[in-house]
């Protein structure tokens, strides 16, 4: 009889949720500690910062990035930059339990050797959001891209090829990772406006890390 309900932490599990994108639910969560640690030092270098689309808004959405390339928005356009524009300085190294983070989520999905050189992080505060969207700045699209979910809940909204087809919504928690590569790679996907609430760790905020082979 297992009487262990509370002093084990759970095995991660997975969820395929299409073809070429899986959940890998709680995969992540024992390493919470030293991504916020590494976030954080991060930060310290290169701070989030709330970027302009090249439509004129001001992203809800606060962002910085780690690694030698860096994804950034501006009155010019989307791309990845080696620098960042508000330093000038290059994007802080990614650290090197990010980097083994990624690659065996990766390998788990069934994408081996998965070199990540760009890491994304995006700062929700309550409220924040992301509008539908396919990411295609990265040179090579056969490449997956690896997500790490920390802080409050969200609702992530997983369309399809075409901007009009319908979301489907999936919850992504604390802990959470995802892989998307293959037929998933170009989908159109987004965050709804995120609800308020109280995390232990983050209090009132999500982080969340994408990894990518940028270039
Ligand atoms: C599916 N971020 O940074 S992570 C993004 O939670 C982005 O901050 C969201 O979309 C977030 O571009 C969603 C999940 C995600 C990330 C990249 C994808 C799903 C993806 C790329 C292709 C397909
Ligand atoms: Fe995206």
């Amino acid at each position: 009889m297992n009487l262990d309900l509370f002093n084990t932490p759970p095995e991660p599990w997975t969820e395929p949720l299409s073809p070429g994108a899986l959940v890998l639910r709680q995969y992540a969560i024992a390493h919470t500690d030293s991504l916020l640690a590494g976030i954080r030092a991060i930060a310290a270098q290169a701070p989030f910062r709330r970027m302009q689309t090249p439509g004129g808004h001001t992203m809800s959405v606060a962002m910085t990035n780690c690694g030698t390339a860096g994804w950034i928005t501006d009155c010019k356009g989307y791309r990845y930059s080696s620098t960042d524009p508000l330093s000038g300085q290059a994007w802080p190294a990614m650290p090197a339990d990010f980097r083994s983070l990624a690659q065996a989520a990766a390998l788990a999905a069934g994408f081996p050797g998965f070199p990540p050189d760009a890491c994304l992080i995006n700062r929700y505060p309550v409220g924040a959001k992301m509008a539908l969207h396919q990411d295609r700045d990265e040179r090579d699209l056969t490449a997956p891209i690896v997500s790490v979910s920390l802080g409050l809940p969200a609702t992530f909204l997983w369309g399809g090829l075409q901007r009009s087809d319908k979301a489907v919504k999936v919850p992504l928690l604390h802990g959470d990772v995802v892989v998307w590569g293959g037929e998933a790679r170009l989908v159109f996907h987004g965050i709804a406006p995120l609800k308020s609430g109280q995390h232990p760790l983050l209090g009132e905020e999500r982080l969340n890390l994408t990894f990518r082979q940028a270039l």
